[in-house]
């Protein structure tokens, strides 16, 4: 039925519209009044079923024309489900295998069926739940490197990145939502924030530091601004889901072009506030063993960032920026300015990184690591470690030479207490 009035779906009515897309029923199997259906969708925004029968699954996600972590006093564009499907048409060509198989995209209903994940689980609850994930940082890294380098002009030919990045310009409601919620409203008392109690001091002495709200503001010009790649544009830990061996990345319906330092700097504070939330969900017998686990994930995320960066450089600049007619070509290594690129993405990183630190304990969106911690006594001076480490990575971080340095600065504040 393309082409129809949206109608956001049911666990009626979706066999009823599915059984009608053959390349989605026959994934499921048998006749749409057998298939099981189940709404799953834990996020802050959209309807997720998960659709069994006979022949396996699929996954349905569907956009709701509001905020379903608000409710409809909040309205939000359907236009959303257009750019999450083209950044995964564009996610699975930069890195093959690494999001979900598309199975079919129905505009009208701001729908996507694709493939369904399974033994898999969000990595944030593997992380709650002290689950190890083989390859995890190597995964990650690796994606966000291809996805950096193969979505800007280092590699893309400029006519094609430029109607890219004027298609994905188009994607305007939900970047203000990252504009807003990340950027602009953890740095001051606004309507829809809120935090745990017992944090007060440390919130005040936050929304009291004037040059960190400039830093914070110099990072929100480069993420309104800067167009080198296409992000995912909201990748933590429950963007990505795991098997002990396996991870995928899912919901890429923030993308948009935007700095390289974006991605990896996000994920990155959502390893550091697992790190930090761990005295709450580990006995001492194995805190410390998986906290060093989390960190050396940190420090391998950026070690295949950084690897797969330089092949890439190596192999597949074929854009127009630092092109090897100014470099190889004249008998000149292009070393010194690979690494100075390499260096700018690692600073942007560690900027967004701080910040998203701050949003997801002072804004509106929270994470289950803190929120699943029922007692605010036990939860706030776990909070405040990373509200800190938030700061002083936004402020010092020209002072943070590598992912080594960022780990041990996480050690540190994780003995700390803050009032
Ligand atoms: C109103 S949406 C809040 C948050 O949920 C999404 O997952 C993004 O992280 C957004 O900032
Ligand atoms: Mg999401």
């Amino acid at each position: 039925m393309p082409g129809d009035a949206y109608e956001a779906l049911t666990d009626e009515s979706l066999p009823r519209r599915l059984g009608a897309v053959p390349q989605v029923a026959g994934r499921i199997g048998g006749t749409p009044e057998t298939w099981a259906v189940r709404e799953v969708g834990d996020g802050n925004l959209n309807l997720v079923f998960i659709v069994t029968g006979s022949a396996g699954g699929v996954v349905v996600k569907q956009a709701l024309p509001y905020v379903r972590l608000v409710g409809e006093s909040w309205p939000l564009a359907l236009y959303r489900a257009f750019f999450e499907h083209h950044a995964l048409v564009r996610q699975a060509a930069r890195d093959p295998g690494s999001v979900p198989e598309v199975f079919h995209f129905d505009e009208a209903q701001s729908l996507i069926a694709m493939e369904y994940l399974h033994p898999h689980v969000i990595l944030r609850y593997k992380m709650i739940a002290g689950e190890r994930v083989e390859g995890l940082g190597d995964f990650l890294g690796t994606h966000c490197a291809r996805m950096a380098f193969r979505g800007s002009e280092l590699h893309m030919a400029s006519a094609e990145k430029k109607a890219d990045v004027a298609l994905f310009a188009g994607n305007v409601e939900i970047p203000a939502i990252t504009e807003a919620l990340v950027f602009t409203d953890p740095y001051y008392a606004a309507e829809m924030n809120r935090h745990t109690e017992g944090l007060d001091p440390v919130v005040t002495a936050l929304r009291e530091d004037v040059a960190l709200k400039a830093e914070v503001q110099k990072l929100f010009v480069k993420f309104a601004t800067n167009t080198e790649t296409m992000l995912h544009g909201d990748l933590h830990t429950g963007s990505v889901m795991s098997t002990a061996t396996e991870s995928r990345i899912i919901d890429p319906e923030f993308a948009q072009y935007g700095p390289m330092g974006f991605d990896i700097g996000m994920l990155t504070a959502n390893y550091l506030m697992a790190y930090f939330s761990q005295p709450a969900h580990r006995a001492e017998d194995e805190l410390h063993g998986y906290q060093e686990w989390l960190l050396r994930v940190v420090m391998d995320t950026f070690g295949a960032f950084d690897a797969e960066f330089r092949r890439l450089w190596a192999n597949e600049r074929t854009g127009m920026l630092y092109p090897a007619r100014l470099f190889e070509d004249q008998g000149h290594s292009s070393e010194l300015a690979r690494d100075a690129v390499l260096a700018a993405i690692w600073q942007d990183a560690l900027g967004f990184c701080g910040i998203e630190m701050h949003r997801r304990i002072l804004g509106l969106a929270h994470n289950a690591d803190f929120e699943s911690i029922e007692d605010p006594r036990a939860r706030a001076p776990l909070e405040a470690r990373s509200l800190m480490m938030g700061r002083a990575v936004v402020l010092d971080r020209a002072g943070i030479g590598n992912a080594a340095a960022l780990t041990a600065m996480a050690r540190r504040f994780g003995k700390e207490t803050f009032p």
